[in-house]
């Protein structure tokens, strides 16, 4: 959904919520992973882009000593509103209920600048839990949305802006994400995916926008809970493999090493661990060459060999998208297909031929009911939106 149409909505929910008009607004867009799933956090590379579909936030300074935030973007089952006292050093934020709000009191919390009260509604079309980052892009639109309400003493760049939202869902949402969804909600670029190398931080644009390629998107619609055991047990796995080998992190292991070392790994399941993440790193490199020389089918054989091993080796796919994957690789035009994001539900990645993305969207329902099918560009990354004068 466009975000001018989520944006109206925000400002229309606020004027009646609050008998006001908004003064500033921003917006940080979800994110879909091309290839290069669980390196982050192992010093290696991603390759995502930005969505189209964005978070957005508007409001304005309060003269009441709270921050009042309403949300049109969560399940229904969920408290809507919340209202906290501004965070101050005698009585800093902490996290609590409901949950979605850790995610903006962590923002809160590490803006490198003071954040008054003020009022504001939050609006998404990012498919929560759907492994498309609805959470990065809720940090990051808040951090944008601030931007302009309590403009910091500093200039802040786009890395430390990344970082701080990355550190709001560590220290708030218990989450020991990498840098990925963060950084690629603030450095999207319209047309291009983004390669990051998650040890330097430095980042290479690739275009993304031949005319007759498509990038399918496939929800499963079974929902996945990263805060859960999985992801931070798949992170310790990750570097206890690397400790054991001798290395900072696995992103300094080759697939020779790793092979010979094979036998001092007491735990197989913990070397088909680290099997995947370097061999993924490895993959994700070829990746983003083969997209800039436009050689689609080696970049869908990639895509296909990432899932197995995340299904075989790393096991965090799941039934549906096995089954949503294996449909959308049935259909003759589509280059490759894997699961993107954390896993263990949510969504799929597939690259099509312009030509042959109706048929793939019927083959996959056809064959699994429940899915949701929708194709997008590469969005830009966050900005603020201007509010009309009033
Ligand atoms: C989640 C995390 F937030 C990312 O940092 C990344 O590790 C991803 O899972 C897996 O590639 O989205």
């Amino acid at each position: 959904m466009a975000v001018d149409i989520i944006f109206e909505r925000a400002c229309k929910t606020f004027q009646s919520k609050y008998q006001q008009k908004p003064t500033v607004a921003g917006c940080g867009p979800g994110r879909v992973n091309l290839i290069g799933e669980h390196t982050d956090y192992n010093d290696g590379f991603v390759f995502p882009m930005a969505l189209q579909d964005a978070t957005v936030v508007v409001g304005r300074l309060s003269a009441r000593n709270e921050c009042r935030i309403t949300t049109i973007a969560e399940r229904a089952d969920l408290p809507h509103e919340v209202e906290f006292l501004p965070h101050s050093k005698d009585q800093p934020l902490q996290p609590g209920k409901p949950s979605w709000a850790n995610y903006v009191k962590g923002v809160i919390a590490n803006y490198p600048g003071p954040v008054p009260s003020f009022d504001a509604v939050i609006a998404s079309s990012v498919p929560l839990g759907g492994g498309l980052s609805s959470s990065a892009s809720l940090e990051v639109a808040f951090f944008t949305f601030l931007q302009q309400l309590a403009p910091t003493p500093n200039p802040i760049d786009d890395k430390d802006k990344a970082l701080a939202c990355q550190k709001a869902e560590h220290d708030f949402a218990n989450m020991p994400c990498g840098i990925m969804d963060q950084f690629i909600s603030v450095m999207g670029k319209e047309g291009k995916a983004l390669l990051i190398d998650c040890r330097s931080l430095e980042t290479r644009l690739v275009a993304m926008n031949d005319p007759n390629i498509v990038v399918l998107i496939t929800n499963t619609n079974v929902h996945h809970e990263l805060t859960g055991s999985e992801y931070p047990s798949r992170r310790r796995q990750c570097e206890e493999s690397a400790k054991l080998l001798g290395k900072k992190s696995l992103r300094d292991v080759t697939m020779e090493e790793l092979k010979e070392a094979q036998s001092q790994f007491t735990d197989q399941e913990m070397y088909r661990r680290a099997r995947h993440v370097v061999s993924e790193i490895i993959r994700c490199e070829q990746a983003a060459r083969a997209l800039e020389n436009s050689d689609f089918e080696t970049f869908g054989t990639l895509m296909v060999q990432s899932h197995e091993s995340l299904r075989d080796d790393f096991e965090v796919s799941c039934p549906e998208l096995d089954t949503v994957v294996k449909l959308a690789m049935e259909v003759d035009g589509v280059y490759g297909s894997r699961m993107t994001g954390g896993g263990f539900g949510g969504c799929s990645v597939s690259l099509v031929e312009k030509k042959a993305v109706e048929r793939a969207i019927k083959h996959i329902k056809a064959g699994y009911s429940n899915a949701t099918c929708f194709t997008t560009l590469a969005g830009d990354g966050a900005r603020p939106i201007s509010i009309p004068d009033q």
